[in-house]
């Protein structure tokens, strides 16, 4: 089963319903990059990569669909039954641009499960779940209004909260965390999210503040070593989400045990294969975390939720999707849905997912 054609997409997508406000940065648009991996049995598999604007992390959209113009012209002829290698090959053609290289690595999973007529899940080591839990994603705003949105997605079924903070007045943010408690009555497991927003004498000040909440510290503050300064200064426990840049980081994170828990996207990391090692280096150390992206549609929600179901319950802390920012979905079929806060595993080989025949109109660059 060799490689025969790569073909990249666009897909624009809207922010619906207004800006995602971010301590980073906020995006009322962003553009998806698709990559459809066509093998000589006629199978094709696909892959997604989608940053929400050039400032949250260094991955930017013209960045990815650089990195595979380099990459992609090496994988024809090769062997497709062998991911291992695939991403050996990746390595040699181009270093780094992890978020690049996932998208090839979920549509390489893609393939070789409809070739053998296995779901990705099965392919990760096995589902452990037909539902994973999703959160959802407050974003930074105040209290009252903040609030208000929090109680009405605990009535959506919704276990988890994240409350973006940072970028404004301290005060804000803490008045922010106690109503968003107040209204939410330990129905839901809270993450407040700085997006590394926060200086290091702001993030004390907070935790101190809102020391009887039992919420967790996503990102407080911009770099590595910011956050490891907060080590038995502060409250609650502490996660990372943005300084996880690739693999070598969460493992220094957990030797050094400056982190309780991560927030984890799939692209940033490299894709499927370098996520489920993640996953099980956290599984060692009985560390929660997310099985996430940054943004994009069905094919990425697919990878995110088929990553997430093999991960113990006890320890998932949800598959964030973009769904409710986006209008309309790649497939019309199987479309990924959140239902009550819950995300169903999609069935069916690969992915389960497959975009509608023409539905990015023509390939942006076709290799082959
Ligand atoms: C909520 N997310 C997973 C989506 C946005 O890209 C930001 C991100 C996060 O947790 O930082
Ligand atoms: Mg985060």
């Amino acid at each position: 089963m060799r490689i025969i054609q790569i073909n990249v997409y666009s897909a624009p997508l809207p922010v619906l319903g207004g800006t995602y406000r971010m301590a980073s940065g906020s995006i009322d648009f962003v553009e998806s990059t698709l990559v459809e991996v066509i093998a000589d049995n006629g199978i094709a598999g696909w892959g997604e990569t989608c940053s929400n604007g050039p400032v949250y992390q260094p991955q930017h959209t013209l960045g990815a669909r650089a990195a595979i113009q380099e990459i992609a012209p090496g994988l024809i002829g090769e062997e497709a039954s062998s991911i291992r290698s695939l991403s050996r090959r990746m390595d040699a053609r181009l270093s780094g641009h992890n978020y690049a290289k996932a998208a090839l690595d979920i549509a390489f999973h893609d393939l070789l499960g409809r070739s053998f007529g296995l779901s990705v899940a099965t392919l990760l080591g096995g589902a452990l779940t037909d539902r994973v839990e999703t959160y959802y994603s407050l974003v930074v705003g105040y209290p009252n209004e903040t609030a208000r949105i929090a109680a009405d997605k605990v009535l959506k079924g919704y276990p988890r909260l994240q409350v973006k903070i940072g970028g404004h007045d301290i005060e804000n943010d803490i008045e922010t965390v106690h109503k968003v408690w107040e209204a939410t009555a330990g129905k839901v497991r809270i993450a407040v999210d700085a997006n590394r927003g926060l200086t290091v004498a702001a993030a004390i000040q907070l935790s101190r503040s809102c020391q009887a909440i039992p919420i967790v510290l996503e990102q407080p503050c911009n770099t590595f070593d910011e956050v490891a300064s907060l080590r038995g200064r502060v409250w609650h426990p502490v996660y990372l989400d943005e300084n996880t840049e690739d693999q070598n980081v969460v493992l220094r994170a957990i030797s050094l045990g400056i982190a309780d828990g991560f927030g984890l996207k799939v692209t940033r990391l490299g894709g499927l294969s370098k996520m489920t090692a993640v996953r099980d280096m956290c599984a060692i150390r009985s560390l929660p975390h997310s099985s996430d992206d940054t943004w994009g549609g069905d094919i990425i929600a697919a990878a995110c939720v088929h990553l997430g179901s093999t991960v113990e319950p006890r320890r998932f802390e949800g598959a964030w999707i973009a769904q409710e920012y986006i209008d309309g979905h790649y497939d019309s079929a199987n479309p990924i849905t959140i239902r009550e806060g819950h995300i169903a595993v999609p069935q069916g080989p690969g992915l389960g997912v497959k975009p509608d025949p023409g539905i990015f109109g023509k390939p942006i660059a076709s290799y082959g």
